[in-house]
């Protein structure tokens, strides 16, 4: 017993100074190149403390991250300094106009993803699409201030009927702001109009399981390979796997950021006021019911109700409205 504890300790101390030794081999190169020149460049991707950085001629580094500036992520854009060629040291994160994080076992958030503007929803005949998932991706859209958009993917499995029932779930959204788009990425139609929603945006792409985000990832990267086999020889990434979050420049033009961690994300904390932000129909009727703490269940005087009454909010989106208040209030409680 006394040996073997010793043993563990003595282990414990090897590993304590070998860490020890990394951090001043890291503090070394970090704090050698502070006459180096600065560039901006982007994040790509991460693997622990490393970075896949992109500077502005196009070429991948690999970079570590000085102390205290933050925690980098993919699509950051970043100001860093070259130390050998090939690589680098991150010194500040520049400012983001949208971060998406996720939520953790314990109730912090891990961020995931920066400068993200666009959001596309994919849903497909094929599993059996949710409104209810839909509009939770879509009130999360708006309350990161994101464009977000509909592709309705396995449009080749769509017969007459599949495209009235289509049309009786999901017709009512491009009145509301959210372009609903027929796509296969099978057969790879009609991504011509998708790619042109694409262009000159970071998008990210949520939705179910099964409905064909990989199969549409790999239709809009078709050098996918190519790049992430660039960016796993970039040294000091490793094996660089699908797992993690990437962001890739498209052929045509924009970004799309492929990330396991959001595909299924749910919303965090939020209050019913928040929520309803999240609707963004109900804007001009927010804030005009007759009690200031209404419920918008059968107050009278209720502005949604009526709304809803007068076909101005489709009763759909009312219903995943009220359902979604009450999982907030469920948590809570
Ligand atoms: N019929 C049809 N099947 C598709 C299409 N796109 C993807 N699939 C199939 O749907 C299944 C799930 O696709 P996958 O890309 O793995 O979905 P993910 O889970 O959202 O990433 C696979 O069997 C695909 O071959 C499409 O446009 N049409
Ligand atoms: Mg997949
Ligand atoms: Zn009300």
């Amino acid at each position: 017993m006394a040996r073997r504890r010793l043993t563990d300790r003595q282990q414990e101390r090897i590993e304590s100074i070998q860490k020890r030794r990394r951090q001043q081999a890291e503090r070394q190169t970090i704090e050698t190149v502070a006459d180096r020149e600065t560039q901006e460049g982007r994040v790509l991707t991460r693997h622990g403390k490393n970075l896949a950085v992109m500077s502005q001629d196009g070429v991948l580094h690999h970079c570590l991250t000085r102390q205290n500036i933050g925690e980098p992520v993919c699509g950051d854009r970043v100001v860093w300094q070259p130390t050998e060629p090939g690589q680098g040291v991150v010194t500040a994160i520049l400012d983001r106009v949208s971060l998406l994080s996720r939520p953790t076992f314990n109730s912090t958030e891990k961020p995931l993803a920066a400068n993200i503007t666009q959001l596309v929803v994919v849903i497909a005949p094929e599993p059996n699409p949710s409104q209810y998932l839909l509009d939770q991706y879509l009130v999360a859209a708006e309350l990161l201030r994101i464009r977000a958009l509909i592709a309705v993917n396995k449009s080749d499995l769509l017969d007459s009927r599949g495209l009235a029932e289509l049309d009786q779930g999901f017709g009512h959204y491009p009145a509301i702001g959210y372009p609903l788009l027929q796509i296969s990425a099978r057969f790879e139609r009609g991504l011509a109009p998708l790619i042109r929603e694409l262009r000159g945006q970071t998008t990210i792409l949520v939705g179910q399981s099964g409905v064909g985000k990989s199969s549409l990832v790999n239709a809009l990267l078709p050098n996918i390979d190519i790049l992430v086999g660039q960016l796993s020889a970039t040294s000091g990434l490793g094996t660089h796997t699908t797992s993690a979050t990437t962001l890739y420049r498209l052929p045509q033009g924009g970004e799309l950021i492929d990330s396991p961690g959001v595909r299924s994300f749910r919303l965090t904390r939020l209050d019913k006021a928040g929520l309803a932000r999240g609707f963004k129909e109900f804007l001009p009727f927010v804030g005009r019911c007759r009690f200031s703490n209404c419920g918008h269940n059968h107050e009278p005087g209720c502005a949604l109700i009526a709304a809803r009454e007068q076909g101005l909010v489709h009763p759909a989106r009312f219903a995943n409205f009220l359902h979604m208040a009450q999982q907030l209030r469920g948590d809570r409680g």
